[in-house]
């Protein structure tokens, strides 16, 4: 799929140069013109994907940001962790990386943090604006240095659904856009328990169930086939799309 290198660059790059000797003579121009406009097309899709999702101010964040899915994790664990504020909560960045992490909330308080008001769309039918401050993923990815082999990443949640783990994944490119961050406030306030407390993702091209909540584990894979039902997140493995892109 799509490299981490130069993902537009790469593809004209190598096209284009291959091309040139061939567009001097007759046929070749219009074998040229075809690879400019297929160019032209796959630069369109990348920067649409690329692009920022609409940004909100202070006076559209919704009064309540309601809580969907699980609304608490309920196990022994998670209730421990409720009780001591998280003070023990570990955010692993593993799998395919040179320097796996285990961020605790300090350290995650303490890097380079963004803050956006924008609008989470779920399939059930509602909507709700609000305020999301945490670190961009692509900064954790960085620091732990993603190998060539990674493809998707992967968020393990601290919940059950129905009796089965709740799961997410993402390709590189929404893994390194600038608004896909690990959220760990919301509002101004620490994420409520509701909302995936202490950390949840906000990826904000994609619908409400990309958006996992109670990330404890963020793993970079090469493929989704041996996770889970193999189709990339809990709700996938029920049929939804994996590409839930708005
Ligand atoms: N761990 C976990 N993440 C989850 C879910 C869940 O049940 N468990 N539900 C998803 C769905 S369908 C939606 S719409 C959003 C809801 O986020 P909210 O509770 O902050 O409204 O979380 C998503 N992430
Ligand atoms: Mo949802």
């Amino acid at each position: 799929m799509i490299g981490r290198r130069g993902i537009i660059g790469g593809l004209l790059g190598g096209l284009v140069a291959g091309c040139g000797k061939v567009a001097q003579s007759g046929p070749g121009a219009s074998l040229l013109s075809a690879v400019e406009d297929w160019n032209l097309a796959v630069h369109r899709a990348l920067t649409k994907r690329t692009a920022l999702a609409p940004e909100f101010s202070i006076a559209d964040i919704s009064p309540d940001f309601r809580g969907n899915g699980t609304t608490n994790p309920g196990t022994l664990a998670y209730a421990a962790h409720v009780a001591t504020n998280f003070s023990d909560w570990r955010l692993a960045v593993d799998g395919l990386v040179e320097r796996p992490l285990a961020l605790s909330l300090a350290d995650v308080r303490a890097l380079q943090q963004r803050t956006q008001i924008t609008r989470h769309d779920c399939v059930e039918g509602w909507s709700a604006i609000g305020q999301w401050t945490g670190v961009p993923l692509r900064d954790l990815l960085s620091t732990a240095g993603l190998r060539p082999e990674a493809k998707f990443v992967v968020f393990h949640c601290a919940d059950l659904l129905s009796g089965a783990p709740y799961y997410e994944s993402i390709d590189l490119i929404d893994a390194l856009h600038p608004q896909t961050i690990v959220a760990h406030m919301l509002n101004g306030a620490p994420l409520p328990v509701k909302n995936g407390a202490p950390l949840r993702m906000r990826i904000e091209r994609q619908l409400g169930y990309k958006h996992a909540k109670y990330v404890e584990r963020i793993e970079a894979v090469a493929s989704l086939a041996g996770i889970a039902g193999g189709k990339g997140g809990y709700w996938e493995d029920r049929g939804y799309q994996w590409y839930a892109g708005i």
